[in-house]
């Protein structure tokens, strides 16, 4: 009797875990993510680099993350770990435009789709990836040279600093195009000096002191991103100038400390760069898993801050 007993608790056991089995949904498998991210140089990056592992881990997605410290070496290394890995997807924030075929060659023989964050490249063959995602640097710094017009339509003659990012890198690149594009063939603007700051904070302090130790006749500075903007803020104080009045300063990201100088009248004009793009990398990383194709080009939408909005004191915490 009681072994009969036994064998109908068994029997019990058995078919309620099958039915189990039948009504639960197969769980979707989890695929791997390789993320290269060029390194740590300013808040933009750092706040990029938290984004990206926060979306993936808010999606569920296996991210093999790796940061190249700002060697271009280091990314092709971790690519390369990447494909004798087998991950799914490989995205990487490529450093600069070109000396990337090879490895992608080597992505492609390995049937990886490879997704270019942040920044662009310059390949021989453009099926060597499968899209972009990142910001549209042609029209950011088309909205930094049209807030300079605008600012110093009654002025005759303005002389420009340009303080550039890394050599080479998409967003040097298109930003200084697009700011150019919007001063056009007016000969009263006049760009005295463009020197590359490397996106770091402390080469843009260095190279507006050295700027300002050959000359004092400044109007604007066009800086390509925060973290230098405020280096060459601290230079132009310390030389005894005012920024935002005896400087126009005109920069790009949109970081909480360019934001904060922007209220308190010492930056004129905030280009956002949202750095806050995790989602929809996983979005699209999720796409290329599953074999699909994704729109080539994706950008983030985009605004600019400046002295003459209304709102700035409603301007939400920036995150980064
Ligand atoms: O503007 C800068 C960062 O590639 C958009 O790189 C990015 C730029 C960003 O170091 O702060």
């Amino acid at each position: 009797m009681r072994k009969i007993g036994f064998l109908l608790l068994i029997l019990i056991f058995a078919f309620s875990a099958c039915g189990e089995a039948a009504v639960t949904k197969p769980e979707e498998k989890k695929f791997i993510l390789g993320f290269s991210q060029l390194g740590s140089e300013s808040g933009w990056r750092v706040g990029n680099s938290k984004d990206i592992e926060d979306a993936a881990e808010r999606n569920g997605i296996q991210l093999m993350y790796r940061n190249a410290n700002q060697k271009q070496e280091n990314q092709i290394a971790a690519l390369r770990s990447f494909i004798a890995y087998q991950v799914d997807v490989i995205a990487f924030a490529p450093i600069v435009e070109t000396g990337w075929d090879n490895v992608l060659q080597e992505a492609k023989d390995a049937d990886i789709p490879v997704l270019l964050t942040d920044r662009y490249v310059e390949v021989q063959d453009e099926s060597l990836f499968a899209g972009f995602i990142g910001s549209d640097f042609l029209e950011e710094g088309r909205a930094a040279g049209r807030f300079l017009v605008g600012k110093t339509a009654d002025s005759d003659a303005v002389r420009i600093v340009e303080i550039a990012g890394t050599e080479d890198s998409t967003p040097m690149k298109q930003r200084a195009i697009g700011f150019r594009e919007m001063l056009g063939d007016d000969d009263k603007f006049d760009i005295v000096r463009s020197v590359s700051g490397d996106f770091l904070r402390s080469k843009g302090k260095e190279c507006m002191e050295n700027i300002l130790m050959e000359t004092r006749d400044i109007d604007a500075l066009y800086s390509h991103n925060d973290a230098m903007t405020l280096g060459a803020i601290e230079a132009i104080e310390a030389a005894g100038l005012i920024p935002g009045e005896d400087i126009i300063i005109i920069t790009i990201d949109g970081e909480q400390g360019a934001i904060d100088l922007l209220k308190a009248g010492k930056i004129n004009c905030v280009v956002e760069c949202t750095p806050m793009q995790g989602d929809m990398v996983m979005d699209l990383a999720r796409k290329l898993a599953a074999g699909e194709t994704i729109q080539r080009i994706n950008h983030p939408e985009e605004r600019v801050f400046t002295e003459f909005d209304e709102d700035l004191a409603d301007i939400p915490a920036r995150g980064y």
